[in-house]
């Protein structure tokens, strides 16, 4: 069956992908674009007995631009059943990356019809909502993960917390693989760092954010989540990608009233190659629709993780544009940040971010509270358009932070 119809002008009722496709050696570029329409839709490898007109007329897809390697195809929205992701990326992202057609295959970009977004719940509150939970309204959101990843117990867990909290960051998360194991329960932590969380709040008399890790099978992740909602507090993190568009799209529907902090661990593994795989940005876009708070989307090539600047801003941006009636999400810069990655992060990434440091705190030479004040030190002087130099002069833990990482251009 042929899919392609450079004359099709898409309408607002189809769901639009862009592809970038390297055929197979000996075929075609419109033949693997065939193979892809069709496979990701309504066809298979051979034509079929079984088929009828009215299928074809109604949910036939169109490859409607081919440029270079990139193509574009119009999926009529009725191929998919509103509100649940999985059934739409089994089609559009499912069997095609294992056809022998293509050589490579990468999804560039999606753009979803308005009936499918309005299906889907979206954020609960949007950055606007976490920075009234924060009390924050315009310097970047600062935070940190409560490092080493793993070995704490909950005490020393709510310490290292408590300690980072009375530095002046605003946020603390757990790291993406601390979960409850045996050597720091959930409850217990939660119970533990929620204590610490109040007193740091009375001592500065700034408002303080917890972001427990709630990563587990998706019955256990409610359980867990309503016991952070009963215990007070604000936020949950989940790991999205090994939790899965289902366990994922199961949380928010629970719709606790919680803020959901959504980390990325795995992503690279759909998303570094250049060859195969969905760009994060199309990853970006269906948390939106499902209906994260707030998503790491990296650090604009200021950290330790891959992702050029360009890249970043992209997908930052498809985190803040107008989709239907979504909210926004907060877009989250972590990974080999300290104190003196702040001027050059603030400058790529602007400054409606939460940007989170680790071992730029924890690792700081007077510990985590000397850390943690370096952290809000270089933003504040950053926001003030004070050089980190000049700002330094007068504050000792920055002077520290930027001796021992220096200033990141
Ligand atoms: C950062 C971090 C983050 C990653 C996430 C870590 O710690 O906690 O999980 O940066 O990467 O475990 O590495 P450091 P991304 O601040 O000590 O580097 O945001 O790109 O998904
Ligand atoms: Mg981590």
């Amino acid at each position: 069956m042929d899919y392609i119809d450079l004359s099709y002008k898409p309408g607002k009722k189809d769901l639009i992908c862009e592809f970038y496709i390297t055929p197979s050696s000996g075929k075609e570029l419109k033949e693997a674009i065939n193979d892809v329409s069709g496979e990701s839709s309504i066809g298979t490898w051979t034509d079929l007995s079984t088929m009828k007109p009215r299928i074809v007329k109604e949910l036939k897809p169109t490859a409607f631009e081919i440029n270079g390697n990139y193509v574009k195809i119009a999926y009529p929205e009725a191929l998919f059943e509103p509100g649940n992701m999985p059934c739409i990326l089994s089609s559009v992202a499912g069997n095609i990356f294992g056809m022998k057609t293509v050589s490579a295959l990468r999804m560039t970009d999606v753009f979803f019809p308005e009936k499918i977004i309005d299906s889907f719940m979206g954020p609960k509150f949007g950055i606007a909502g976490v920075r009234k939970i924060a009390g924050v309204s315009k310097r970047p959101l600062v935070g940190t993960i409560v490092k080493p990843k793993l070995g704490l117990n909950y005490e020393e867990h709510a310490q290292v917390a408590y300690e980072s909290w009375s530095g002046g960051l605003d946020v603390v998360k757990d790291d993406e693989n601390l979960t409850s194991q045996d050597f720091n329960p959930f409850e217990k932590r939660v119970t533990e760092t929620l204590k610490m969380l109040a007193k740091a709040e009375n001592e500065t008399g700034e408002k303080k954010i917890y972001m427990p890790n709630v990563t587990a099978e998706s019955n256990e992740m409610l359980r867990r989540a309503k016991f952070v909602e009963k215990s007070g507090g604000t936020h949950i993190m989940v790991d999205v990608v090994t939790c899965g568009f289902s366990g994922i799209q199961t949380l928010r529907e629970a719709d606790f009233n919680l803020a959901i902090h959504a980390h990325r661990a795995m992503h690279a593994a759909l998303t570094r190659s250049k060859d195969f795989g969905v760009s994060m940005k199309v990853l970006a876009k269906t948390y939106r629709l499902i209906g994260v708070d707030q998503l790491h989307i990296g650090t604009a090539h200021v950290g330790k993780m891959e992702g050029s600047a360009k890249e970043v801003l992209d997908i930052e941006n498809s985190l803040i544009e107008k989709m239907s009636d979504l909210k926004n999400v907060f877009p989250v810069a972590s990974g080999g940040l300290h104190p003196g990655s702040i001027p050059p992060l603030i400058e790529r990434m602007g400054a409606n971010i939460i940007a989170q440091f680790g071992g730029g705190v924890h690792g700081h030479p007077k510990g985590t509270k000397a850390g943690a004040a370096a952290v809000r030190q270089a933003a504040e002087g950053t926001m003030q358009g004070i050089t980190l130099e000049e700002y330094a002069e007068t504050h000792r833990e920055l002077a520290e932070a930027l001796k021992k990482w220096g200033d990141k251009k």
